[in-house]
């Protein structure tokens, strides 16, 4: 295929193909439509419409995908350049037809200028999507006008108020996509198709088409989704711009399009999302080391221990492709554990959230062993045994003797101190902490522990398998805790001490569940076990939740704990609770008093923040927004409310310290000078 390339202008050329013209972006790493590439493309655009001996434009980018957006980057700032909303009309307006050849992910903007194309053709693997919701926003270039005439409300629906983008061979099913062309001959095939459609008339513009009210898509919709939605501004604005679709003249739709737009871009939970969307690539990222830092090949992974923990954490290499070898003590405990892990996988299978051969793929993968001895062959081994420092201290020691040269030793501990750990090898260097969270195989949150001899490239390495496995991987220093149990601890100390002082289990989880929080501290305690890290002697009740486990309210598992529960494990407030409690401030002397709602917040959450501040001063993390990144992806912080260092700032630094200085707390010299936001 011969071309003569015309012109380049910044991030746009346009290339010459017979009577079409091919105008190529190029603008790495995922050619967003920031203000340069958006006045290219229009330049191209006129261009081509301007030329008589043109038949047909193509659109289409270098790189590994076509538009993946607007730039995110750009939000928030004065506007440069034509507005996209004016880009995509521009395209759409055009006596040209113009096709988009997509590959990679066509993502918000990215749709939406596709669909302001007359035709769209994808390659197989790529993907189209609006989530923009998921930044706390709605497509703002039309999508919710086009998209909706194009595949119908109940498919609309699904992709603007979810997020989820579709495969190509989906987004042809349901007419998003007119062709789905060869994989590897895009530009060829978009070509061909060009030459296909240049002459027919009418060009098809989306706007022209009608899509038809469906109330009916709109309630099983809610019904369906409604709950998962909670809290959430954007959603709701994406279903009336959608209906607006069904109701109204297209102009009339993008007005309601912009004004629920400008309304979400206004709002506090798109900065708090989009703060998110960049925190989270910038947490893979290790301040001092180089980026270019050669990593580690790990080819196989041993995991030690195949319970709960062990067995989620396995999962997570299987998924991926890396073999692994799990170690067990016991036959039982191995054939259990590896039983657990089968049924696991087949569950999702049966639920179609894995192809059918999934199960055996991924088990297929894994080395069952009792002995400690095959681990010699692995270049990562993760131990995940019982958080007891002599337990770990001999696994290590063993480890050390047993590893081949230049494997990397993880501790999964949640709180011990991994330099004591690394320090009975003699290769403390490629130690380090993986703190999974629990179930390992589905919570997306993994501290990596760095210790203070841990080597850079060991660092590099893990961090960069975290991506490989899927995980949201934040560097943590080597502290009680670290960053998210260490923020958690503030946080239980005073819940139970509220409790002493008047509060009830349920005014606290209350206040943490309308804050957004997936449930409070005490409902948490229920479902972890208010038994962990009980010292299991019943005879020794020095505080309320002794006083619970001694009379076996362990928590949900066994229908009590904070909470009664009925078979449903449907909690309700407990009298006996209520009599422990008020037992416990009789022999305390306390008089229980009314506790405000705001004490409650002041008290739980702003004294994370005051804890989160020591971290940064300490340096046990990063940067303030790692540790947003830690408390959504390892405790399901309110997105919309950016993590919490994120949203002590949007709340006002001063109203913080004025709480923690109100109940009497030591505030951080970082919240006072602003470093605890950095
Ligand atoms: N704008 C600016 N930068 C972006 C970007 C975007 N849209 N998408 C990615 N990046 C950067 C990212 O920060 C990282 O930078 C690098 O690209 C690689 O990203 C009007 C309002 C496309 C699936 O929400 O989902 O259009 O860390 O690490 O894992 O209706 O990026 O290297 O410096 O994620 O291969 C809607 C967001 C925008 C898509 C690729 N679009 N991006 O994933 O790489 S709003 C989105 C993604 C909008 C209009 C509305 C993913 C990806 P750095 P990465 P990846």
């Amino acid at each position: 295929m011969t071309s003569h390339s015309i012109e380049r202008s910044g991030p746009i050329r346009t290339e010459r193909e017979g009577d079409i013209l091919v105008i190529v972006a190029d603008s790495p790493p995922v050619n967003a439509l920031g203000a340069a590439v958006r006045d290219g493309l229009e330049a191209a655009v006129k261009a081509g419409v301007a030329d008589s001996s043109i038949s047909a434009i193509v659109i289409r980018c270098d790189g590994r995908t076509f538009f993946a957006g607007a730039d995110i980057g750009e939000f928030g700032k004065p506007l440069q350049g034509i507005p996209l909303p004016t880009l995509v009309d521009v395209i759409e307006a055009s006596p040209t037809p113009v096709i988009a050849a997509i590959h990679g992910t066509a993502l918000g903007g990215g749709c939406e200028v596709a669909l302001g194309c007359h035709y769209r053709v994808a390659v197989p693997s790529a993907k189209l999507g609006t989530p923009e919701v998921k930044l706390g926003l709605l497509p703002g270039a039309g999508g919710t006008q086009r998209l909706p005439r194009l595949v119908g409300v109940k498919a609309a629906l699904e992709m603007i108020v979810l997020g989820n983008p579709v495969s190509a061979q989906a987004a042809a099913d349901m007419g998003l996509v007119d062709k789905v062309v060869g994989e590897d001959t895009l530009a060829a095939d978009a070509l061909a198709f060009a030459r296909e459609v240049a002459g027919k008339r009418p060009i098809p513009r989306v706007r022209d088409r009608l899509v038809a009210p469906d109330p009916a898509a709109i309630e099983a919709f809610r019904k369906t989704h409604g709950r998962k939605l909670r809290g959430f501004d954007a959603p709701e604005a994406c279903i009336t711009c959608v209906v607006a679709a069904t109701e109204q003249s297209f102009e009339d739709g993008l007005a309601v399009e912009r004004e629920q737009f400008m309304a979400l871009m206004n709002g506090t939970q798109s900065a708090a999302q989009r703060h998110l969307f960049f925190a989270e690539r910038k947490a893979a990222k290790i301040d001092d080391i180089d980026a270019a830092t050669p990593l580690r090949p790990i080819k196989r992974v041993g995991v030690i221990g195949a319970g709960t923990m062990g067995g989620g954490i396995a999962m997570n290499f299987l998924s991926a492709g890396v073999p692994v070898t799990i170690v067990e003590m016991q036959q039982e405990a191995l054939d259990r554990g590896t039983g657990v892990m089968r049924r696991n996988y087949e569950a999702s299978a049966a639920k179609g959230r894995l192809p059918a051969d999934a199960p055996d793929k991924a088990m297929g993968l894994l080395s069952p062993t009792l002995s400690l001895d095959d681990l010699g062959d692995c270049d990562l081994i993760i131990e995940a045994v019982y958080e007891d420092m002599g337990v770990k201290k001999d696994i290590f020691t063993r480890l050390d003797a047993i590893a081949k040269p230049g494997a990397i030793l993880a501790s999964n501990t949640s709180y011990l101190n991994i330099d004591e750990i690394a320090a009975v090898t003699k290769r403390t260097g490629d130690v380090l902490g993986m703190h999974f969270f629990s179930p390992a195989n589905v919570m997306k949150l993994l501290e990596v522990v760095r210790g203070r001899q841990t080597a850079p490239d060991v660092l590099a390495t893990v961090m960069a398998l975290a991506k490989k496995i899927r995980k949201v991987a934040v560097v943590a220093g080597v502290c009680d805790g670290f960053i998210g149990n260490r923020m958690l601890m503030p946080r239980q100390v005073e819940a139970n001490k509220l409790l002493m002082e008047g509060a009830t289990p349920e005014q606290i989880d209350r206040v943490h569940v309308a804050f957004g929080m997936p449930m409070g501290p005490f409902q948490m305690a229920d479902l972890a076990g208010v038994d962990i890290g009980w010292h299991r002697d019943p005879g020794r009740i020095e505080n309320i939740r002794d006083a619970l486990a001694a009379e076996g309210r362990w928590g949900q598992k066994k229908g009590a704990g904070f909470y009664d529960y009925d078979e449903k494990r449907n909690p309700t407030p407990s009298p006996r609770v209520a009599e422990i409690i008020d037992d416990f401030r009789a022999k305390e002397g306390a008089t229980p008093r009314a506790i405000s709602d705001d004490e409650i917040v002041a008290r739980t959450l702003y004294t994370m923040v005051n804890e989160g501040a020591l971290i940064l001063e300490e340096g046990m993390a990063q940067r303030a927004s790692d540790i947003d990144v830690v408390w959504v992806y390892g405790y399901g912080w309110p997105v919309y409310r950016g993590g919490p260092m994120f949203w002590a700032q949007s709340e006002g630094a001063e109203k913080v310290i004025a709480g923690l200085e109100r109940y009497g707390f030591p505030v951080a010299k970082g919240l006072k000078t602003g470093e605890a936001f950095k």
